[in-house]
């Protein structure tokens, strides 16, 4: 095996993939509200020679040798992360979201014990009680919702249904809810029902470490996160919990639910932290919510009617059904222009969920490549282009041209071939 990089035979059939992707990368518009572009920095520490160690267990606790550095690294990691968001304790090694919300449910209940989460269909995520996930199969999920007037979180159906059901978990934290949630009433409702509040701030941990979106730390037992969306880490995911429930986490994660932790994305984790701690990444944050105002704006200019009427974060979520086309629709003619997003059930929903009526458009990977409020105006104007012609095949091709040419104001990865 060639142990040199200078000596690495080529796979041309792989590097053409990786350089595609990167082509996509540089060439589209990336509006997927969960995805970002991590620091150059970051993916080079990803690909470190941390990928080649075996850490099962925790620092001074290891179940390999040779852990000296691995134990050096995660410290570093959990203190950044402490640090940043004021918490009590972290666990840095979940491989993604889901396995940290599995940790987190298993730390605080049993199997079988009923909790409360969002409505998949109004905002919610799929590890919040869906039927087809773990969340779902192994406790019994009850779910509350939006208002169907206001589209903003129904505190009240949640208290009652605290005080009713007594679960023994509420969960708080959406996927596609565009407005701040009141991390307060949820607590307010856990307290009377005797609950533990878990609160799942993926999409909105870079806005809370920036302090521009209210903390659910002090407030909740154990809160998730993943690592890549505002808070632009690598891929992976996190969890900060009370002191009280350290122990219970740590166990559930491992040897609970993971075996070795991925010490190369803990390394990018510890790096993208310590980004997030320096005063530019508020500015990133500030410049993120910026941009998805003027883009709601520039939407509902153009006829577009936004769920909630607007956001108060980096997403917004189109409701199609004016327009007289579904998500899938706008999401095939959006990618046919050079714009990448997702199709997305809105609140109350007719259709189903590989079909809806809503399409979730996010700044966090736009800003993060240089695009400011006023570029905003044009990418309102590619998407409101796009969404008017989605049968127009040849509109869409000269919409991906305009879109490629406005992005080589805004390169990527510069020194980069894949
Ligand atoms: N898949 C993520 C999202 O798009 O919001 C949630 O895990």
């Amino acid at each position: 095996m060639p142990a040199s990089t200078r000596d690495y035979p080529a796979d041309a059939q792989l590097e053409s993939i990786l350089a595609k992707e990167l082509g996509r990368q540089r060439d589209r518009l990336e509006m997927i509200a969960s995805e970002n572009f991590v620091s150059e920095h970051v993916l080079r520490v990803t690909a470190s020679v941390f990928t080649n160690k075996y850490a099962e267990g925790y620092p001074d606790r290891r179940f390999y040798g040779g852990c000296e550095y691995a134990d050096e690294l995660e410290i570093l990691a959990q203190g950044r992360a402490r640090k940043l968001f004021g918490a009590e304790h972290a666990n840095v090694q979940p491989h993604c979201g889901s396995t940290a919300n599995m940790a987190a449910f298993f730390a605080a209940m049993k199997p079988g014990d009923l909790f409360l989460g969002m409505n998949l269909s109004h905002g919610g995520h799929l590890t919040h009680g869906a039927s087809v996930s773990f969340s779902g199969r192994v406790f019994s999920a009850r779910f509350y919702g939006v208002r169907e007037d206001t589209e903003i979180i129904d505190y009240d159906e949640v208290a009652s249904l605290a005080e009713r059901l007594k679960p023994k978990v509420i969960v708080a934290g959406a996927s596609s809810y565009p407005r701040i949630i009141d991390f307060e009433r949820f607590r307010e409702a856990a307290d009377r029902a005797g609950a533990a509040l878990i609160v799942d701030m993926a999409h909105y941990a870079g806005m809370v470490a920036a302090g521009l979106y209210p903390s659910p730390v002090p407030l909740a037992e154990i809160v998730t996160t993943t690592t890549h969306k505002t808070l632009r880490g690598p891929r992976g995911g996190m969890i900060l919990c009370r002191r009280s429930y350290a122990k219970a986490v740590d166990d559930e994660i491992f040897p609970g639910i993971q075996g070795g932790p991925l010490m190369h994305v803990i390394a990018a984790k510890a790096l993208a932290l310590g980004e997030a701690l320096e005063p530019d990444f508020i500015d990133y944050q500030r410049q993120l919510l910026k941009n998805a105002s003027r883009l709601a704006a520039r939407l509902i200019d153009a006829g577009f009617r936004l769920v909630s009427g607007g956001t108060d974060i980096h997403l917004v979520l189109i409701d199609l059904r004016n327009k007289n086309i579904t998500g899938s629709q706008a999401e095939i003619a959006l990618d046919k222009a050079g714009i990448t997003a997702n199709k997305n059930t809105i609140p109350f929903d007719k259709r189903s969920f590989s079909v809806t009526s809503g399409l979730r458009l996010g700044t966090a990977a736009l800003t993060t490549r240089g695009l400011n409020e006023s570029d905003m105006d044009e990418v309102a104007d590619f998407v409101c282009t796009a969404l008017h012609n989605v049968d127009d095949d040849s509109k869409l091709k000269k919409i991906r041209e305009r879109v490629a040419a406005f992005l080589r104001k805004f390169p990527l990865y510069p020194g980069l071939d894949f």
